[in-house]
């Protein structure tokens, strides 16, 4: 179902008009309202009357995540702190936390955001949504909860965690739709066998899933392990949270709530815009947004607009799945390599997706020493590789094939590797560099 089609079906120029104008306001209040911007502003040589056309946005500074930092608590504070309502902070574990916050139009925005993610996965307020995102400073346990909230579906405000529980209150509650991280959702199909729990059996027909990067085989093997859809949402603290794009039925990539937030494709070495279809860094600039309001954030995240029309009838682009992180990005013997391609590529092999990546760097060779420790069962072992060392080899040969570079593969016991309820986090970089 289309939340809101006014503004999810738009025509194209009627929302270039309307982001025009959003962001010609959002820029001349900022330079009033936000000494960071003024100067930011002033140092580029660039006033808001400059800014006359929608194209005009790439001659504005971009705000990064270390401005965020030196301005914590509220030195991106665009209105006075009276009408802040609530606050959330990012869930990075380095540095000084970066704070958002909203006031009241922010939390309708947000609220709208999340509220059109649920009902693209099929939701109303005939539904169960129990939320299994954490609750508190991390947006994504608030965020679903609000957007819930907005629809009046019935909310099983969990939280993260306490597996067995999420599993008996599904059955209890008639839980239609979960939410939680693509990492959680395995974790829980797996001890559900310990648990004796059918999840076959389970009310539960769709579950939004992100906050971390996975894979599409990830998501078959989600879908197949519950027997539901599992669509895709994205978004980030600073950016306001969950809900800045989402996945509809057709799940070919997550529609951009491009009304609210105004979505760029960059270069991330020179910051020029990347052509449309062309993989970059996504930038975006919160052209509704007043308590926070940021001018080109770069997200960082690598990924790229996608224009062919959608079967679901919204016109609001769509990013396509995101392929990581410019900082999550390995450079092993000079080769980049995502995290995910990792993932994807045992998923092929018919192994799990926990995994763990030690990298290293040797003092005798200087080159980077990767080991990847891969979960296997008895039932992994096929015709061609009775033993463990033909395993390990048609593992290693299949990585060199998807990724470019040879890892040592270490074989280790089923479910000896961590787990997670919220981000996963499955590599360990000790290199000096
Ligand atoms: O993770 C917000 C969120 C909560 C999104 C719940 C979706 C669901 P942060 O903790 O600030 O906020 O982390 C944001 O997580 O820049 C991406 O690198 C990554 N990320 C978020 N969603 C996805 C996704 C929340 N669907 C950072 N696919 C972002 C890949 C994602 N990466």
């Amino acid at each position: 179902m289309i939340w809101n089609p006014e503004k999810e079906c738009m025509n194209r120029s009627a929302l270039e008009t309307l982001q025009f104008a959003r962001l010609k306001n959002l820029v001349e209040h900022v330079y009033r309202a936000v000494p960071f911007y003024k100067n930011k502003f002033d140092e580029a040589g660039v006033k808001p009357s400059d800014i006359t056309c929608l194209a005009d946005i790439k001659k504005l500074p971009f705000t990064t995540k270390s401005d965020l930092r030196e301005t914590y608590p509220y030195g991106m504070l665009a209105v006075p702190q009276s009408e802040i309502v609530e606050v959330h902070m990012s869930s990075g574990t380095t540095g000084t936390p970066v704070v958002d916050a909203y006031t009241e139009h922010d939390m309708d925005d947000w609220s709208e955001g999340l509220a059109r993610t649920l009902s693209a996965a099929g939701a109303t307020h005939n539904d169960t949504v129990q939320n299994a995102f954490g609750y508190g400073l991390f947006t994504g346990g608030m965020g679903f909860h609000h957007g819930a909230r907005r629809m009046k579906a019935t909310i099983v405000p969990i939280s993260s965690g306490n597996t067995q529980k999420q599993l008996t209150l599904m059955r209890d509650f008639g839980t239609t739709i979960f939410t939680c991280t693509p990492s959680y959702a395995m974790y829980m199909a797996e001890q559900s066998k310990t648990y004796g729990i059918d999840l076959k059996k389970l009310p539960v027909r769709a579950a939004c899933l992100g906050a971390e990067p996975w894979s599409e085989n990830m998501r078959k093997q989600i879908e197949a392990e519950w027997g539901i859809k599992a669509y895709d949402v994205y978004g980030l603290t600073e950016i306001t949270g969950p809900g800045v794009a989402f996945e509809c039925d057709a799940q070919g990539g997550m529609h951009f709530n491009e009304d609210m937030w105004f979505p760029e494709i960059l270069n991330p070495e020179t910051g020029e815009p990347v052509k449309d279809g062309e993989k970059g860094e996504l930038v975006v600039t919160t052209i509704t947004k007043e308590g926070t309001p940021l001018i080109r954030y770069r997200t960082r995240d690598i990924t790229y607009i996608m224009t062919e029309p959608c079967s679901c009838g919204r016109t609001i682009r769509r990013i396509h799945r995101l392929y990581g992180r410019t900082d999550d990005m390995l450079i092993l013997r000079g080769v980049n390599v995502f995290p995910s391609q990792i993932e994807n590529a045992l998923v092929d092999l018919g192994l799990r997706p926990d995994y763990l990546l030690k990298v290293t760097r040797s003092e005798v060779t200087h080159l980077d020493e990767c080991e990847l420790s891969v979960e296997v069962s008895v039932d992994t072992f096929d015709d061609e590789t009775k033993g463990l060392e033909a395993l390990r080899n048609k593992i290693a040969s299949y990585m060199k094939s998807k990724l470019g570079i040879m890892l040592k593969i270490k074989l280790v016991e089923p479910q000896s590797l961590p787990r997670f309820e919220g981000k996963a986090k499955r590599v360990i970089d000790n290199r000096k560099i």
